[in-house]
């Protein structure tokens, strides 16, 4: 699971825009992994914008994963999950998806981090990087240097999340992260295809330089 730029949706910033069309711009500028996050939605809501994602990503050959939601994952036929401090706990999603799905976990510290790869994470998400207007309850934010301390503890691949724009991707993948995950700087840009693109093309360039970035490299 070692996503270089990992596209969260959020309707919020869509502004008219179609999510279909939003999100095949992102893959078209080169977002290896989208994610459902739509917290207002409802079940019913949720289940319609799951398949027409796992439709879109299939065709394109990318990851899927749905936030929160073990069952609109399993209906959806998502490629996994990925679960907040507070959802169902690893080994019980573990249960429910089987041993083939994908389950991320979001981490603010260092311990939270050890903990999600001792309980079999696949990846953690790792943030808030920096502020961000997106999610309003988000934990304090633990900056680059979170991110080169928490490479220090877990092996897993980490995908930095949180207030991330284009300028700042280059510190975030040399202080260790594999990728970015980001919603507004993406969604909610006027030209999506070229944001993702020169978001993916910092990734790929930092990479490119050999820093160590997990087991899945
Ligand atoms: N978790 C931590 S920060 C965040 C989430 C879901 C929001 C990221 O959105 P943005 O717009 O990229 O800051
Ligand atoms: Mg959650």
């Amino acid at each position: 699971m070692d996503s270089r730029l990992y596209v969260i949706t959020g309707s919020a910033f869509l502004k008219g825009r179609r999510l279909e069309d939003v999100i095949r711009q992102a893959i078209g500028g080169g977002a290896d992994c989208i994610q459902l996050r739509e917290k207002e939605a409802t079940s019913r809501e949720l289940l319609e914008m799951a398949v027409l994602l796992r439709r879109i990503t299939r065709e394109t050959d990318i990851r899927f994963i749905v936030n929160d939601r073990v069952d609109i994952a399993l209906a959806a036929d998502a490629d996994g999950v990925h679960l907040g401090q507070d959802d169902l706990p690893i080994a019980v999603a573990r249960k429910l998806l089987g041993p083939e799905k994908i389950i991320g976990i979001s981490t603010h510290s260092v311990q939270e981090a050890i903990a999600a790869e001792q309980a079999g994470a696949d990846y953690i998400g790792l943030g808030p990087i920096h502020p961000t207007q997106t999610k309003l309850d988000a934990e304090p934010v633990i900056g680059v240097e979170g991110v080169r301390e928490v490479r220090r503890h877990v092996s897993i691949p980490i995908v930095a999340i949180g207030g991330i724009k284009q300028p700042d991707v280059a510190e975030i993948i040399r202080a260790g992260a594999n990728g970015v995950a980001v919603i507004s700087a993406i969604i909610g840009a006027n030209d999506v295809y070229a944001a993702a693109a020169a978001m993916r093309a910092e990734v790929d360039r930092i990479r490119e330089e050999g820093k160590p970035h997990g087991t899945d490299d």
